[in-house]
């Protein structure tokens, strides 16, 4: 079905429903907060009723964003829903243990922009070429004729910042800027949006930084870049996982490089990699030979295994990759 379509059945079901239940993706980023934040509020200022639920609380800075006091740990005495509406998910595992409690729901929504997304929901309204899902959000308030008030019109605005690296990656369509330029018109400041969730960095952030910049390892002729942090390091220096989060981008900033990897200790002998690419190679496809996924310069998968193995597979694999492309 042709993507209008689906949004119009969507646009439907969010004016006859009344109770909503929305959700995100476990490690939620600025965009799953973001459109999570966006639409809850549009639809509240409609005069429905939405619970937002995800696995974690918002990371700092995340937790910046207007509203996010309103996202839930629990699902306790909740619904019941006119539909559960999950946003920038690629997969129903990626939800965590929220998805296995709620997956009783109809019907589900999917709104989201991965290239990778598998389609898990009754309605699946999933558009690679989007910048964000908050770019996809916006779309659905505006067809939707819901209000657009200055909180929404924030989160929207931070979410198409996160997912564009501040208006930067490929993904930064001329649609990404004029909905963000009509967010400004609509009373958002972004210098304030920035010293809120964009530039704010904690000390065991740059500490954590400093030490895993220590870590980078250059692979295949100058063309593959990696970086490790293992668990300890976020305990001896008072660090918690999103300290870490772009980290990678450090690797992908090196000349020369084409593939970055970031390998984060996870726990349990498993291991979190975080890829990024700059030309040629999609690192969603290389994502998905481990079981991962993303976009094409933005990808990850998750691992057990002893760490010089796991090392080992993932050159060869992009060796491979970086030799299929000619680059
Ligand atoms: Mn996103």
């Amino acid at each position: 079905m042709r993507y209008e379509k689906i949004e119009s059945s969507v646009v439907r079901l969010l004016k006859d429903g009344k109770r909503f239940l929305l959700l995100t993706h476990k490690e939620p980023d600025g965009d799953a907060i973001g459109s999570v934040l966006a639409l809850s509020k549009a639809l509240e200022d409609a005069g429905k009723q939405c619970t937002v639920v995800s696995e974690e609380a918002p990371p700092a800075p995340y937790d910046a964003l207007p509203g996010a006091e309103r996202i839930t740990q629990s699902l306790d005495g909740v619904g019941p829903f006119d539909a559960a509406i999950v946003l920038d998910c690629a997969d129903q595992r990626r939800l965590g243990w929220v998805g296995n409690r709620v997956s009783s729901i109809r019907p589900w929504v999917n709104i989201d922009h991965h290239e990778t997304n598998t389609l898990f929901g009754d309605l699946n309204l999933v558009r690679a070429q989007a910048s964000s899902t908050a770019e996809l959000v916006y779309g659905l308030i505006r067809k939707g004729a819901f209000p657009l008030g200055l909180e929404t019109a924030e989160n929207i605005f931070a979410a198409i910042q996160a997912d564009t690296g501040s208006f930067r990656y490929e993904n930064t369509t001329p649609r990404a800027f004029r909905i963000a330029a009509e967010m400004v018109e609509l009373g958002v400041n972004p210098w304030e949006v920035n010293l809120k969730v964009m530039d704010v960095y904690d000390v065991p952030r740059l500490r954590l930084l400093s030490k895993t910049l220590d870590t980078l390892e250059l692979h295949l002729g100058g063309r593959l870049a990696m970086m490790t942090l293992p668990a300890r390091l976020l305990q001896e220096l008072g660090a918690v996982r999103e300290d870490s989060e772009r980290f990678v981008d450090f690797a992908r900033f090196v000349r020369g490089v084409e593939v970055a990897a970031f390998v984060r200790e996870i726990g349990d002998g498993k291991y979190k990699f975080s890829l990024r690419s700059n030309n040629c190679v999609n690192v969603a496809d290389v994502a998905r030979r481990f079981g991962g996924g993303g976009h094409a310069r933005a990808a990850g998968f998750e691992c057990k295994g002893p760490l010089e193995q796991l090392k080992k597979n993932f050159v060869d694999e992009v060796s491979r990759f970086l030799n299929g492309r000619g680059c």
